[in-house]
């Protein structure tokens, strides 16, 4: 079965070009000049369209345990959003409960997972629990294909780990070339804080910003990069959300230190005056890291043309406002953390392209190529090339819409987005050769999607 994408701007990180793209069955099999071959089984015309690969959004959370409910779209209709938004790869996270083990975690994830997921998807695992034979399970995730591990140093008590613990940690990771994944904000400090609002009657959603400064982002980020330094391990801090993080990952990069960091499209587009929003209508906006000033957003945009964010992923962790959220109305501390977002990640990236924030490369790059190699999927993903896994994407880039619950796939009753008209739009997906998406038609089928094993950071092994 061949397949010929042609008459498009064929994008890589480094722009765009005029090409014609040849697939045989799952794979790309010729990127050539325009013309050269002429007839397939089904031939797609991408005149005038961007034919890029499929996005990777390497931070998502289907079906998470969280405060005693659920994130709330499962596997089967978080991925198939993704697919309609172009995104054709997750990595998701398995989360080890205190007290039990990574290999009975990533096995349930698998249980999750498999058989039921639009598109591929791998694991991240988080770590909650430092212990002698925790350390040793890392080496069997490493073999078993998961190959980064999520650690906190926000939640005391819940997924927290001491500086201790992650040092541990660190130094397995050196030993393994795995990769240490921090959410870095002071949660100790935080607790207390938490504490005296909710003590003085503070409980409103916008209270859960002002109670998580991002100057304590900024120092546990600088913590965590501290600690990398002395165990030697590389470190990827994720949802960076504050000018003074990035300031700490900068520094490290400067200095030489295998610092890697992401954003997500909320931090750059929202801000603390949505979760202030009255009428309980903040609590859509709970996230941790919270929503930060504006101010914040111009450093990060430069951030992604500097490279010291690298990667931007979408931390997709979506609950319903009417009964999920509700339950932390006059206590924004049970409000569950989270926002949906995994369908509009490529969307929302290209207004960055179109009001000039970031080239079409970058584009590519920080939602496709990087998380490829960050995370050990390159070549087989994040690139157009021979060889490759012919997972698409042709964007109109042209074409308007205005993002709404109304209209959006994703199993949650609002949307964070709600009203954004958005320049461009996914026309046709592709993964792995089949046509998924077409024409606001979906047609993947429930189980296309396969598990991928992943090797190590490709950066650094
Ligand atoms: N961190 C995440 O990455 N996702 C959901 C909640 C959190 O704190
Ligand atoms: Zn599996
Ligand atoms: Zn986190
Ligand atoms: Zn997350």
């Amino acid at each position: 079965m061949r397949t010929l994408i042609k008459g498009g701007t064929v994008l890589s990180p480094t722009g765009g070009t005029s090409a014609d793209v040849l697939i045989e069955d799952e794979r790309v099999v010729a990127v050539t000049a325009p013309g050269v071959f002429d007839n397939a089984d089904t031939v797609l015309d991408a005149t005038g369209k961007y034919v890029m690969p499929g996005g990777i959004d390497a931070h998502t959370h289907m079906e998470m345990p969280f405060g005693g409910t659920f994130s709330a779209d499962t596997f089967e209709t978080g991925t198939t959003a993704a697919a309609w938004g172009g995104t054709t790869t997750i990595i998701d996270f398995a989360v080890q409960a205190k007290g039990t083990s990574l290999v009975s975690t990533l096995d349930k994830w698998h249980e999750k997972a498999d058989g039921n997921c639009a598109i591929d998807y791998g694991f991240h695992m988080i770590v909650s629990d430092v212990n002698d034979s925790t350390l040793k399970e890392m080496g069997t995730c490493i073999d078993a294909g998961v190959s980064s591990f999520k650690m906190f140093m926000a939640y005391p008590g819940v997924f927290y780990s001491t500086d201790g613990e992650i040092l541990r940690a660190m130094q397995k990771a050196t030993e393994t070339g795995s990769t240490i994944m921090m959410h870095a904000e002071n949660g100790i400090a935080i607790d207390e804080l938490v504490a005296q609002s909710l003590a003085a009657g503070k409980g409103d959603p916008v209270q859960h910003g002002l109670t998580r400064p991002s100057i304590l982002e900024g120092e546990a980020t600088s913590r965590a990069i501290a600690l990398a330094k002395v165990t030697g391990s590389p470190l990827y801090i994720v949802h960076l959300s504050a000018a003074e993080a990035l300031s700490a990952v900068a520094e490290a990069r400067n200095e030489g230190q295998n610092v890697f960091a992401e954003t997500c499209p909320q931090y750059l587009y929202l801000s603390i005056e949505d979760l202030a929003k009255p009428d309980f209508e903040g609590a859509k906006y709970v996230a941790s890291p919270p929503l930060r000033e504006k101010k914040h957003q111009a450093d990060l945009w430069r951030g992604l043309r500097t490279n010291d964010l690298s990667v931007v992923s979408t931390d997709h962790c979506p609950f319903c406002f009417k009964d999920q959220k509700e339950l932390g109305r006059g206590d924004f501390s049970k409000i569950p953390n989270g926002m949906p977002g995994v369908e509009h990640r490529m969307d929302l990236l290209h207004q960055g392209v179109v009001a000039g924030e970031i080239s079409l490369g970058r584009w590519v790059e920080a939602c496709s190529t990087t998380p490829a190699r960050m995370f050990g999927l390159y070549p087989r993903k994040g690139v157009i090339a021979p060889g490759s896994d012919a997972d698409i994407v042709i964007y109109d880039p042209a074409a308007r819409q205005t993002l709404s619950a109304e209209t959006h796939h994703m199993a949650v009753d609002y949307s964070a987005y709600e009203g954004f008209e958005i320049t461009g739009k996914v026309e046709t997906v592709l993964s792995r050769g089949k046509v998924v998406v077409s024409s606001g038609t979906f047609s993947a089928g429930t189980g296309h999607g396969e598990f991928l094993p992943r090797e190590l950071c490709q950066y650094l092994n």
